[in-house]
């Protein structure tokens, strides 16, 4: 496929780079975060949607040399914003299930790490409940992340099947409330009670298993009011901020971080 040949030869073409989403405090709209963001663009095709090209990458086994760009050019850019004088406190980055497969994930995070210059408490990564639950190595891989001091967040929560049981046994910090559920939060009319409810139960497992709770996709004030309330205090969306390029969210956070 066409796809698939321009995509195979979009790193070294310098085609692939990132955009980073701000994840803030509600409170006080100090910035706790970043999550790194991947973006394509191919001069024949334009801009692509990552997700129509992660799952591209996923199945012709580009997702490996891509996750691993992604990685080490998110820790270098937060090494970067260091030195700028942004300290960005938590580098977020999505790992998909091929690059949570057997192997020495640990390890290459590691070397990672130890080329960027960045200690690895800054850095987040972030997994989807199915990622976790279709690896049969997950527990393992999981446990040497947080042996080498790396964070772990649950990302898209409530959306997949992961039993509490199981959460329980998982080192992560933190369970990001996936958007489907902050959207209707606030809306009159149309909107689904029963999202909201449920993000007010993430919430409260959160505060029960001791973990940290950052709602996605927060558009509006309302929102970002009633997470507050029922106990959220960290958010992302673009009430705060879309994903940016790194010299803007440089300019939009230097001065206030
Ligand atoms: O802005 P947004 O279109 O970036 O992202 C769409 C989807 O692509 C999201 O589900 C997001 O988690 C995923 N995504 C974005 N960047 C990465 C990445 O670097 N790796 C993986 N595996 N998924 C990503
Ligand atoms: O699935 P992943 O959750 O990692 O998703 C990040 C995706 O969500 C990106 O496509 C990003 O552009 C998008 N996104 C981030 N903030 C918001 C928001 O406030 N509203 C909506 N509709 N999408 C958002
Ligand atoms: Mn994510
Ligand atoms: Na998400």
């Amino acid at each position: 496929l066409r796809l698939e040949a321009l995509l195979r030869r979009a790193i070294e073409k310098n085609e692939i780079f990132l955009h980073y989403q701000p994840q803030v405090e509600i409170g006080t709209g100090r910035l706790v975060g970043v999550e790194a963001l991947v973006r394509w663009h191919n001069p024949e095709l334009g801009l692509v949607a990552p997700s129509r090209f992660i799952p591209v990458a996923e199945d012709m086994g580009f997702i490996k040399p891509l996750g691993q760009w992604v990685l080490a050019e998110a820790c270098r850019q937060a090494a970067s914003w260091d030195r700028a004088g942004l300290v960005v406190p938590k580098m977020a980055v999505n790992l998909s299930v091929r690059q949570f497969e057997r192997g020495s994930i640990a390890e290459q995070v590691s070397t990672v790490l130890r080329d960027a210059g960045l200690g690895p408490g800054r850095l987040q990564l972030e997994v989807t409940e199915s990622v976790i639950m279709n690896s049969g190595d997950a527990l393992q891989l999981v446990n040497d992340l947080d042996a080498i001091g790396v964070g772990l967040a649950i990302d898209d929560f409530g959306t997949g099947y992961s039993s509490l049981a199981y959460l329980q046994q998982l080192p992560v910090q933190t369970l990001k409330i996936d958007r489907s559920f902050i959207k209707d939060i606030s809306l009159d009319a149309g909107g689904d009670r029963n999202h909201e409810a449920i993000a007010v139960a993430i919430i409260q497992l959160g505060k029960s298993l001791n973990l940290s709770v950052i709602a996605e996709g927060v558009e509006n004030e309302e929102q970002a009011a009633f997470l507050l309330r029922h106990g959220c205090r960290q958010a992302q969306g673009y009430l705060y901020g879309r994903p940016v390029a790194p010299d803007e969210l440089l300019t939009r956070w230097r001065r206030d971080a």
